[in-house]
């Protein structure tokens, strides 16, 4: 008689709010992008996605459920990402007979958000990451982190950089088949524990354009776009690590700032023109700079992916001013406090 056990194993994965952005793919199958990219991991206390994978010869077929919705299943994003974690786990079973046959078996994937779903607060970073690291561990693979990174990078770009915490850059690589691009700790949240983020959230409707066809259109239409990808960000990658590894707050605010400011030039460059930002973003972002005015320094970054929500890096030690500054300047806009994690994705069995 067949086993008809069923395997499970849960995960937590954080969101990433990168600093210097991923906008581009030079390669839309396997989501290689046109540069490379740096994300600061945010507490999971705030934003995460928990994630259960299983798997059954009792399933009838793979499934995924997201917020108690069933998701088609279908498409090549999950399809790369459960055919690497099998052919992982087949590996595996081929040298060790003695383990049960799971890669054959067919899986059940059941996550949920406890934040707004593609409203701009990477949530298929989280998802991603949770779903691969879930598989992962039920099938108890031993892979790293960065290489598990490169099959998250398969189901969303950004979701390789979920992985790890603290922070964290995504390699664009030059291989045509991906194998070095990938992600790769900058330096752990314990690096500078006084770094904290507030996350505005300006509205949490789903995005008019979806990050994946946006980057296409601006690759394919802006002029500006070459610019940024060849010289700009390589250049302010290197900066940023190194304002990282300083605990440099200001070089890091600056490269932050202007790198999301460059973000959405480009997208307003693209033909026709993407909007993410709205007067309330763009109110976020006068009360940062007069924050920052006041203070004679810079003691808050503002950044805005793929929607018109903001997050505002800032220290510990400026908290009251920063916080009291956005209540006070931003009315009616709900933020709330995360700090910077510890760890990346946490396997809960
Ligand atoms: C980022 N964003 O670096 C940038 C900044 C949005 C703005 O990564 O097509 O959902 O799944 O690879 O990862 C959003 O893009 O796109 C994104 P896909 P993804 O965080």
């Amino acid at each position: 008689m067949a086993d008809a056990k069923i395997y499970t194993a849960s995960t937590t994965a954080p969101v990433n709010i990168a600093v210097i952005k991923y906008w581009g793919k030079r390669d839309t199958k396997l989501n290689l992008p046109t540069n490379s990219s740096l994300s600061v991991t945010l507490s999971q206390d705030d934003l995460r996605t928990h994630t259960t994978a299983a798997c059954s010869s009792q399933f009838s077929a793979d499934s995924l459920i997201l917020n108690g919705e069933p998701q088609d299943v279908s498409g090549a994003r999950q399809q790369a990402c459960f055919r690497e974690l099998r052919s992982l786990r087949a590996a595996l079973e081929a040298a060790d007979p003695s383990l049960p046959k799971l890669s054959t078996l067919p899986l059940k994937i059941v996550s949920e958000n406890n934040f707004p779903t593609a409203a701009g607060l990477a949530s298929s970073a989280a998802g991603f990451a949770a779903l691969v690291r879930a598989i992962a561990d039920l099938y108890q693979l031993p892979q790293s982190p960065t290489e598990l990174s490169r099959i998250a990078r398969q189901g969303s770009g950004s979701a390789c950089r979920s992985l790890f915490g603290g922070y964290v850059s995504w390699e664009q690589g030059e291989a045509a088949n991906g194998s070095d691009s990938l992600a790769l700790e900058v330096a752990p949240a314990s690096h500078w524990p006084q770094m904290r983020a507030a996350i505005l959230v300006v509205s949490a409707a789903k995005k008019g354009v979806s990050s994946t066809s946006g980057m296409q259109a601006t690759v394919a239409t802006s002029a500006l776009f070459p610019h940024r990808a060849n010289v700009v960000v390589p250049e302010r990658m290197v900066q940023m690590k190194q304002a990282i590894r300083d605990r440099d707050f200001e070089t890091f605010a600056d490269l932050t700032m202007r790198d999301s400011n460059q973000f959405h030039a480009v997208c307003l460059d693209t033909s026709p023109p993407i909007f993410y930002m709205n007067d309330v973003s763009r109110a976020a972002i006068r009360v940062v700079e007069e924050i920052n005015r006041l203070a004679g320094k810079r003691v808050a970054a503002y950044t805005f992916d793929a929607g018109p929500n903001a997050v505002v890096y800032y220290l510990d030690e400026n908290e009251d001013l920063v916080l009291g500054s956005l209540k006070g300047g931003l009315k009616g806009v709900p933020g709330w406090r995360a700090s910077v994690t510890a760890e990346g994705v946490q396997g809960l069995d």
